[in-house]
């Protein structure tokens, strides 16, 4: 690994955020991250700081429409209630109103949590609202970690919506964990925009369509200046790369010997561990955890800098959960050496040391709904984890 980084990614770094005022909330969230982060190092508590769910690219300054994506924060949210199993303090870095540990159990539209409420009949008709009794047990063993969690200040939420808020946030974050050292784990899960309009280049008021008189030429966003107004009612978007801050994480603002996990996230199985390779090679950090996102909760494929540097984990057919959508056809078609997918052995990782087999959050229901893939992620980070910081630890002969 080289010690330090070309000047050029300095530059593009402070040409980057130079260019746009620092989140509101930024202040509040780096008193409350020092406060928290400060406690557990006292302790000597690992901390992961879990980004999770999409991030948007604003079209115009004044918001009125943006770009956005796909993830709903599933695979961070469900993430963070593992470390937290584990003993873990989290950081949850979520982009505002994607799913949450623990309330992810009851909320959006797919567990709304109205359809786990009943109302006890009285003859006043103001019968007490309770948990019907079908999901009792679920709820007590939710409403109790979720408790335990907040009780003993393990959960930190902090949420951002666009991409230009999210590095604020994670450069900001990742400064602040410094003090944590190997104890520190970065598990990059969220979906960030790979493209967005420069501030410079960007419509200050709502665009709108040709039928309104345009005064000072903001129909088009993004547009280069050099190029021709087309004058028809079709909105040109144009955008540019996001420059990838990976590079200075690792390098620059992530505590020296902490542990750093990225994701890939790809749709052609073809290109999954090429592409997650490439990723690692190019920012020399610890693991990239590829997912497809057709299979994304079955099976994920973890790429390591050494031997045998492409390991697969999945949950078996067996204990899939029917309410997933995905295409399980798709499952084995990113391994290099192809497999075929008939059932339990395809598993490459021993799930009757992990809580998964018990069922994790949400116990006997969990075990009904099928295994939650994070449940085997987690475990196996956590002892790659134990591993590095054991290392770190480790007197030098
Ligand atoms: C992931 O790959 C996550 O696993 C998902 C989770 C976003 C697929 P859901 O929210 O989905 O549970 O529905 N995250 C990282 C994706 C990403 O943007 N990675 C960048 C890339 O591929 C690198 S940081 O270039």
């Amino acid at each position: 690994m080289p010690s330090s980084l070309p000047d050029s990614s300095a530059e593009e770094e402070s040409n980057y955020f130079n260019n746009y005022p620092p989140p509101k909330a930024l202040k509040n969230h780096e008193a409350l991250t020092r406060a928290f982060i400060e406690r557990h190092v006292e302790s000597n508590r690992r901390v992961v700081l879990v980004t999770s769910g999409g991030t948007t690219v604003p079209l115009e300054n004044q918001t009125v429409r943006f770009v956005d994506n796909f993830s709903a924060g599933t695979r961070g949210a469900t993430s963070a209630e593992y470390f937290l199993e584990a003993g873990y303090a989290v950081i949850f870095l979520h982009r505002q109103f994607s799913l949450l540990p623990y309330s992810r159990h009851y909320s959006h539209s797919t567990n709304c949590f109205l359809d786990f409420m009943d109302e006890r009949p009285s003859p006043s008709d103001h019968g007490p609202i309770v948990v019907r009794s079908e999901y009792q047990d679920e709820m007590r063993e939710v409403l109790r970690k979720y408790r335990y969690a907040k009780q003993n200040n393990l959960l930190l939420l902090l949420p951002f919506t666009t991409v230009t808020e999210y590095l604020f946030e994670l450069r900001a974050l990742a400064n602040l964990m410094r003090p944590l050292g190997a104890n520190a784990l970065f598990y990059l899960a969220a979906a960030v925009s790979d493209f967005f309009i420069p501030r410079d280049r960007m419509a200050e008021h709502k665009i709108q369509s040709s039928e309104v008189p345009v005064i000072d030429g903001d129909v088009y966003t993004g547009l280069h200046e050099d190029e021709p107004h087309s004058g028809s009612k079709k909105l040109v978007v144009d955008l540019d790369p996001v420059p990838k801050f990976l590079h200075r994480l690792v390098y620059g603002w992530a505590p020296e010997k902490s542990m750093i996990v990225s994701f890939k996230l790809e749709t052609d199985p073809s290109i999954l561990v090429y592409k997650a390779r490439t990723s690692l090679q190019r920012y020399s950090h610890h693991l990239v955890i590829g997912n497809l996102l057709s299979t994304r909760k079955w099976e994920v494929v973890f790429v390591t800098p050494d031997p045998p540097g492409e390991r697969w984990i999945r949950v078996p057919k067996s204990k899939r959960s029917k309410s997933i959508s995905g295409v399980e056809d798709q499952v084995g078609l990113a391994e290099s050496k192809p497999l075929v997918d008939s059932g339990d052995e395809v598993t490459q990782l021993q799930l009757g040391d992990t809580r998964a087999a018990s069922g994790g959050v949400g116990g006997a229901a969990q075990a009904r709904k099928g295994i939650e893939i994070e449940s085997i992620i987690i475990p196996e980070l956590v002892k790659m984890h134990s591993e590095m910081i054991e290392k770190a630890n480790r007197p030098r002969s």
